[in-house]
């Protein structure tokens, strides 16, 4: 069976973005692959985290994995710091990284240019660990959104570095970024990606808002005056956002059928729509997301998850702490 990986880390609540952009392919995919989706705790802490909301964080990260519809019995869910060969890797794969890939990280270089104080060194060598979080698990493919595109090229330059120099160690993984939601925009900013760390709070949509709040931010969504549904992310970034955002959610239902349906309609018409699936779909999440809170699932999902990924990754670890000469045979 090919395998998959892919990770969110907990800096926030999750996302819209994240559901189309991730979630619900990690979902899809767990039938026809075994699936390794795991939660980043250790990529959360290279930006400072209050520890009381993050524990929250982690554990709702776990409960909306399961609520979107992730599967312990056909997925391998855990926490990067319980299989321990994510740090170990991760410091190994470090210093074969060169500075001048990590500068090029577009992550780091636009903190940098908003001239953002005291960046951790942890935030500048992240790409470094994100590849040992892959390679540990010989993935064939990565579902990411198109933000994270660049951290899996790296990964596979990586690879393919270290094959070269210490034989066949890694299997070079492909990115795989879907046509559609690829890239959600901020509601109230479509210029910019919908993020987690989103300061108005009125452009991102969280999995756990209240449903009323999330309708608002729809409806209050930022638009044009063009006053036609048409899909141009370049001059009608808003109302393409929106239109990703409904055929994300509506099996992906092609845009041209979405701009027949609402020609010669008003932008009010168009905006309750993409609400309606928009709060659909969190009631579904929601609802679920709740009875895994008050049942057991969570701690056996992560504990049969981490035994698994412990299994691989543990053995990976060692075939390459031997390629490198780092172990004394005994
Ligand atoms: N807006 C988005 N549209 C589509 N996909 C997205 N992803 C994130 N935002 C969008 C995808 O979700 C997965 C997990 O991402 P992450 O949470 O680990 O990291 P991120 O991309 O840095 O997310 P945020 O929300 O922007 O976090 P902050 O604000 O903390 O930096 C990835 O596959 C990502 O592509």
């Amino acid at each position: 069976m090919k395998r998959m990986l892919s990770g969110i880390k907990p800096t926030g609540q999750l996302h819209l973005g994240n559901y189309i952009g991730a979630l619900r392919h990690f979902v899809e995919y767990q039938d026809e692959y075994e699936m390794f989706a795991f939660i980043a705790n250790l990529h959360c802490i290279t930006v400072p985290q209050d520890p009381k909301e993050l524990q929250t964080n982690l554990r709702d990260c776990v409960a909306l994995y399961l609520a979107c519809g992730l599967d312990p019995a056909k997925a391998n869910i855990f926490l990067q710091t319980d299989v321990r060969a994510h740090a170990q890797l991760g410091y190994i794969m470090c210093c074969h990284t060169y500075m001048g890939e990590l500068n090029r990280m577009t992550q780091f270089k636009d903190k940098m240019a908003h001239g953002e104080k005291n960046l951790s060194g942890g935030l500048y060598t992240y790409p470094s660990l994100m590849a040992a979080d892959i390679l540990l698990y010989d993935p064939d493919y990565v579902p990411v959104g198109e933000d994270q595109k660049q951290h899996v090229e790296l990964t596979r330059d990586l690879a393919i570095r270290f094959n070269n120099r210490y034989g066949d160690l890694f299997k070079v993984p492909e990115p795989l970024v879907a046509k559609v939601g690829a890239r959600i925009m901020s509601l109230s900013d479509p210029s910019k990606k919908m993020s987690k760390s989103d300061e108005t709070n009125k452009g991102c949509i969280y999995l756990l808002d209240d449903l009323k709040k999330a309708r608002k931010k729809v409806m209050s969504a930022v638009t044009d005056n063009c006053a036609n549904v048409h899909f141009d992310p370049e001059n009608q970034p808003g109302i393409s956002n929106l239109m990703q955002i409904l055929s994300s959610l509506s099996d992906e239902r092609p845009m041209g059928e979405i701009e027949a349906e609402f020609a010669g309609k008003g932008y009010g018409e168009f905006k309750r729509s993409v609400a309606d699936a928009v709060c659909a779909k969190l009631e579904e999440i929601q609802t679920r997301y709740n009875e895994v809170l008050s049942s057991g699932e969570i701690d056996r999902a992560l504990n049969s998850g981490a035994e698994r990924a412990n299994l691989i990754a543990d053995e990976k670890l060692a075939k390459v702490q031997k390629a490198l000469g780092m172990e004394i045979i005994r």
